[in-house]
């Protein structure tokens, strides 16, 4: 272990109060691609930020809708790796952990639970469930009335990355539906941000992993946590505009340096 990676491990293991920021970079090792990696499928033709808008999803639905169809069935193969499970069982040992994340893969609510079981008798999952900022890949959300419903089986015939589906309707307005995620120009929800905020502020240790850090207003976390004076401590295979500032940097893999920095 280097001198570096120590330094941060004793910081993390004792720090009271833990705030793990994450982002896509978190699930690569799980076959999820990233977002400003990704150039598969649509991501080819369309980039990220040409689909996951209000305006895209008005200009042509059915683009946007299968990007996400195709996205869920992908997700739906894909299981929590050792980095999420790092962090779940750190937070279940831990005690006090806030974990917000910007993915929407459902990989660290799954870890959650993975981990909760690895003991006897069972844990409580909940103190490593996260706060999901950007929303639930799997849920639908109806563009009129707001219903939320979790989103219906994708398997079926493989469709590939490309292929075109109808967009589904709301059972009970039939307006149509659209994945509960937030998009850019959206909000995210305030209360969870705002508390995202506050203890990132109030936190011992700041912990950011995988993320470009470029997508505000979760980008910002890290800044609240800097501006309080907390360490913070970013674990990502690149350099990024937090870089400069975090007090620790460890650059590599999660699932290879979190199970390592993490463990308890
Ligand atoms: C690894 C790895 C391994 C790879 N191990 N690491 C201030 C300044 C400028 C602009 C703005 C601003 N404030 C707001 C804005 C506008 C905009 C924004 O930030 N734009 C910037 C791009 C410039 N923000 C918004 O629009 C937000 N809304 C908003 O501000 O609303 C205002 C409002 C208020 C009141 C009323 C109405 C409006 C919303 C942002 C929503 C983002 N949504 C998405 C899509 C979610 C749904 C979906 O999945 O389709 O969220 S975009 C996409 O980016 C997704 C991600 O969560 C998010 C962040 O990406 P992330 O996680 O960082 O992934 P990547 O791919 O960028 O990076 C991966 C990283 O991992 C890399 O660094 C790799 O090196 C690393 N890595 N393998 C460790 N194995
Ligand atoms: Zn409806």
């Amino acid at each position: 272990m280097t001198e570096l990676r120590a330094e941060a491990r004793e910081l993390l293991s004792k720090a009271e109060r833990v705030v793990v920021l994450t982002g896509a970079g978190v699930s690569a090792e799980s076959g999820v691609p990233t977002f400003r990696d990704a150039t598969t499928g649509l991501w080819r033709s369309h980039r990220p930020e040409d689909l996951a808008t209000p305006e895209a999803f008005r200009r042509d639905p059915e683009l946007v809708w299968s990007w996400y169809q195709w996205r869920r069935r992908l997700v739906g193969r894909c299981e929590p790796n050792a980095g999420h499970l790092a962090i779940a069982r750190f937070a279940l040992a831990h005690g006090h952990v806030d974990l917000v994340t910007q993915n929407v893969d459902g990989l660290h609510h799954r870890a959650a639970l993975t981990a909760a079981l690895e003991t006897s008798p069972p844990k409580d999952p909940l103190p490593a469930f996260p706060t999901e900022l950007h929303g639930a890949l799997m849920r639908d959300r109806c563009s009129g009335c707001g219903l939320r419903s979790d989103a219906a089986p994708t398997d079926g015939p493989e469709a590939g990355p490309d292929v075109r589906v109808p967009v589904a309707r709301c059972s009970e307005c039939r307006a149509l539906l659209r994945p509960d995620v937030v998009w850019f120009g959206e909000a995210l929800d305030v209360s969870a941000l705002e508390d995202a905020f506050t203890a990132a502020a109030e936190a011992d240790v700041c912990l950011v992993v995988g993320t470009s850090s470029l997508v505000y207003p979760a980008a910002g976390i890290p800044r609240a946590a800097l501006g309080a004076d907390r360490p913070v401590i970013e674990v990502n295979m690149e350099a990024t505009p937090l870089t400069p500032h975090a007090t620790y940097t460890l650059n590599g893999p999660a699932g290879r340096i979190l199970p390592e920095l993490l463990a308890t």
